[in-house]
């Protein structure tokens, strides 16, 4: 039987071959999906996210953990958007990590929930400026612009993004989210934000009120 201690340990030491093994391991045995990204996935990055703060662990193991982390996700993707249909789109969400912000994990788990969920997704990556948000919110008719931030020094680009949207008033319908570990709910309404998702699941709850589908 899985252990999801197991997981963890796997995903701290970056042993991505392992994280695959076991994810698929816990899948066979028919664990739910969101039990084994929260209790083997999720809960192994915070162990390292708590040993990198005490310098137990330096960038170069925080990497190799992400890529252990990212391995376990490749293998859950098609299980968390397998909701989405032929239907069309129930909306569009642009998505990006805010400038001068690497951080990427997190984000990607939310563009795989939207997905599910039938957003169509347009994912701008990490490190990205006002000027991309604001591109590509025109280019795809978005009707949600997210933006995620890991730092504390880059959550206040968001301020920037948001400040260039409200400039253009013909992208006013667009709804802004925020989202990020150092994020809430206070600073999400002190920038001017229409919405801030502290996970995944609620973040596409979020969206979908967005778009009236609930
Ligand atoms: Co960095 N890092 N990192 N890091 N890193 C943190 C964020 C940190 C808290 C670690 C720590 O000290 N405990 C700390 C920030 C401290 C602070 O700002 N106060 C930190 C630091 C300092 C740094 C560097 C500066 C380190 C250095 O170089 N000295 C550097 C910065 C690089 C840069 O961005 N310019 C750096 C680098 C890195 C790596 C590259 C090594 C790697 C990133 C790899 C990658 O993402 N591809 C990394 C990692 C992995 C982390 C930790 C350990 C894990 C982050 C993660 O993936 N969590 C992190 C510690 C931590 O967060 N506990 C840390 C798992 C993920 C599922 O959760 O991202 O919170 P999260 O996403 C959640 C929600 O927040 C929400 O939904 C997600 C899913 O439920 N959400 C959204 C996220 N985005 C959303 C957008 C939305 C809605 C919801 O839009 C609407």
């Amino acid at each position: 039987m899985i252990d999801y201690a197991q997981i963890n340990q796997m995903l701290y030491e970056g042993n991505a071959r392992e994280v695959e093994r076991l994810v698929r391991e816990a899948l066979a045995e028919a664990r739910p999906v969101s039990e084994i990204l929260n209790e083997g996935l999720i809960a192994g990055m915070a162990v390292v996210g708590e040993d990198f703060k005490y310098n137990i662990l330096y960038v170069p193991e925080v990497l190799v953990a992400a890529r252990a982390m990212k391995a376990g996700l490749a293998i859950l993707k098609p299980l968390l958007v397998a909701s989405a249909t032929e239907n069309p789109p129930r909306g569009t969400l642009v998505i990006g990590t805010v400038k001068g912000d690497l951080h990427d994990i997190g984000k990607n788990l939310v563009c795989m929930m939207a997905e599910g969920a039938g957003f169509k997704v347009v994912d701008l990556g990490v490190d990205q400026p006002a000027e991309r948000f604001l591109e590509a919110a025109v280019e795809h008719r978005a009707d949600i612009v997210g933006m995620s931030a890991l730092l504390t020094t880059t959550m206040p680009y968001m301020k920037v993004v948001i400040d260039a949207f409200q400039a253009r008033p013909e992208l006013a319908g667009v709804k802004l989210a925020v989202g990020g570990a150092p994020v809430n709910r206070m600073f999400a309404d002190e920038i001017g934000a229409d919405g801030y998702g502290p996970d995944a699941p609620s973040s596409v709850e979020m969206f979908l009120k967005f778009v009236g589908a609930t």
